[in-house]
């Protein structure tokens, strides 16, 4: 049985990912890790074993692997890509100086580890549509920056060290459990969250924007389904193109029209959040994830939208 530490797991992906971690591994082989002022509670803290396990400190990591037999790390701590821009120097640390940390702690102690990379990952000068799996990424925000960082060390402590490193690269990912913070497909969140309250959704992405978006539930199957991947067929590592949904915000309105025909929305176009949107692709073409471990999305918008609502 696996051995799991989740980093970040109060986080908007960390706990859902937890909890199905808990669920498919059993409670006690997964810890949630945490960083202070962001501990665990409720269901996170009461069903398995936590840990304050903060990316900057080698000492701490080392140690939580020690203490429970640690074999394979879920490193979720970043900014996400609007904060990132506020804070580029915490961003660099978290995500890069952090990932080194956690690489080094996996190389002496044997872990697999897995460190999302995102669309952000992407720049303007990446073909926008069906974007190749392997293709130019010159990004130009600090979190895209640190993204193509990633899978490049990550890619690198397998090739130089044989660390078992493998990631995925996430589309704007859609919960209703968790809400985001501080993200560019935010939007498609906060705007199911306007429709059930019933107010109106001002959004800050111009019409006729694409871009990848995710279920959560896929989402955590392709983390977990990555992780278990029989090694022998991954010709990639870091990190995997998955595709689900891609769509602009007056589609997504749209899909919720049909069960909420009451529901407005009007624009107000947040000119960061724009230009991050325009330089990430329309739609991402995820054929390697499809043939080397069988990636495979569950909801279409409407499944989503009926699940959302
Ligand atoms: C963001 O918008 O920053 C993230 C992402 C797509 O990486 N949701």
């Amino acid at each position: 049985m696996k051995k799991i530490l989740v980093i970040g797991s109060t986080g908007q992906i960390g706990s859902e990912l937890t909890k199905v971690l808990r669920e498919t591994y059993g409670n006690e082989n997964v810890v949630a890790g945490y960083i202070k002022g962001a501990e665990p509670k409720g269901w996170l803290a009461e069903s398995g074993p936590m840990a304050e396990a903060d990316v900057t400190n080698p000492q701490m990591i080392a140690d939580i692997v020690k203490q429970y037999q640690i074999d394979t790390i879920y490193n979720l701590a970043a900014l996400l890509s609007v904060v990132a821009e506020s804070k580029p120097r915490l961003a660099w640390k978290i995500g890069i100086d952090g990932l080194w940390n956690i690489l080094e702690v996996a190389r002496e102690h044997g872990c697999a580890v897995f460190t999302p990379s995102s669309i952000g990952s992407f720049g303007l000068s990446t073909p926008k549509m069906m974007t190749p799996q392997d293709t130019i990424q010159r990004p130009r925000t600090i979190y895209g920056v640190s993204k193509v960082t990633t899978e490049l060390l990550s890619d690198y402590y397998f090739n130089k060290y044989g660390v078992d490193t493998r990631a995925v690269r996430f589309p704007g990912v859609i919960s209703y459990v968790t809400p985001p913070g501080g993200g560019t497909t935010d939007y498609a969140v906060d705007i199911y969250y306007n429709a059930v309250r019933g107010d109106k959704f001002i959004c800050p992405i111009k019409e006729g924007t694409l871009m990848d978006m995710i279920y959560m539930p896929d989402a955590l199957k392709a983390a977990v389904d990555l992780m278990e991947a029989d090694p022998a067929r991954l010709k990639h590592r870091n990190a995997f193109n998955i595709a689900s949904l891609s769509f602009a915000p007056e589609t997504v309105f749209a899909a919720i029209k049909k069960y909420k025909p009451e529901f407005e929305m009007e624009y107000d176009v947040d000119p960061l959040k724009q230009s991050i949107a325009e330089s990430w692709p329309d739609r991402m073409d995820d054929s390697c994830a499809r043939e080397e471990w069988d990636w495979c999305p569950r909801y279409d918008l409407d499944s989503m939208t009926k699940d959302m609502l």
